[in-house]
């Protein structure tokens, strides 16, 4: 309950930012970048969100916390197509099941993306296998009215929960993200190894993209690519950086 009181502060006096986990492809290209929220908290400082979505998920706080997320993360892109390097490259939103089970979900990421003028082909939203256990129907609208506005959809935390691939077949998404649970021992476990290769292969058959997390090595990287995966994502490349590191860090690499 204490928490919950304090998300809801938070919320009002704007302690929640987004921290940004650039994604990129073998050639080191810029591919996108995932939103990751930070609570700046006056007193405990800094708070990693697996210390409070989950409470924020329970009490119903993520709806308003993810709006106002969104709308952070919409504000980030306009912002950003001025910048040199970062005009035009895409941002991944994570969406809670709570969240996307509202009934006004799609009218209130449009209302962002019109409030803003953020475009949303530049707009990525993560979701997960959860939001699965119901409202499957409702759901799949929402996404395909998103997706004809250019809005695109990821598949979070692939492989870890409920999934079913008769579900997964009439999801409509863009990209598949193989957890990076699967990810760390992919050199040493055979299993994983053969987990991995599998997702993408589904992937390539359903004309998904497949992207990586995790990737904290060279070796990874390239035993990925073995497997016919391109796109990566992890401390290899980069932590997640506030938006001023992550444009520094850009503007030194060039
Ligand atoms: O950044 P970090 O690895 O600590 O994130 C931990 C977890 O919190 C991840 O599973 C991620 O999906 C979740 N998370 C991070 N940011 C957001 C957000 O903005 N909204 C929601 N719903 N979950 C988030
Ligand atoms: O949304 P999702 O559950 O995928 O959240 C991704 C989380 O994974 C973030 O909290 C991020 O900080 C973390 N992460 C990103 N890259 C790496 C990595 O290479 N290794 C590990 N262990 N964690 C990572
Ligand atoms: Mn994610
Ligand atoms: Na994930």
């Amino acid at each position: 309950a204490e928490l919950e009181a304090g998300i809801r502060v938070g919320m009002e006096q704007g302690q929640f930012e987004l921290w940004y986990q650039p994604q990129y492809d073998r050639q080191q290209q810029l591919l996108g970048l995932e939103a990751l929220v930070r609570w700046r908290h006056p007193e405990k400082g800094l708070i990693s969100p697996a210390d409070f979505i989950p409470v924020a998920e329970e009490t119903g706080l993520i709806v308003p916390l993810g709006d106002q997320l969104l709308e952070q993360a919409c504000q980030q892109l306009v912002h950003w197509q001025q910048h040199s390097q970062l005009n035009g490259v895409p941002v991944a939103v994570n969406i809670s099941a709570r969240q996307i089970h509202t009934a006004d979900f799609a009218e209130r990421v449009c209302a962002v993306l019109d409030r803003t003028g953020a475009s949303a082909n530049t707009l990525e939203l993560e979701v997960t296998e959860s939001m699965l256990v119901k409202d499957v129907e409702q759901t799949i609208d929402k996404m395909r009215r998103l997706r004809l506005r250019g809005v695109r959809f990821s598949l979070d935390d692939f492989g870890t929960g409920y999934s079913s691939l008769i579900f997964l077949k009439q999801l409509p998404l863009d990209k598949l993200k193989i957890d990076q649970g699967f990810v760390r021992d992919l050199l040493s476990d055979s299993n994983d190894a053969a987990i991995v290769k599998t997702v993408v292969a589904l992937g390539q058959s359903m004309d998904l993209t497949v992207l990586a997390e995790g990737v904290e090595t060279r070796e990874h990287c390239d035993a990925l690519a073995a497997m016919g995966c391109y796109e990566y994502q992890g401390y290899y490349f980069s932590k997640p950086l506030p938006p001023a590191e992550l444009e520094a860090r850009l503007a030194e690499q060039v």
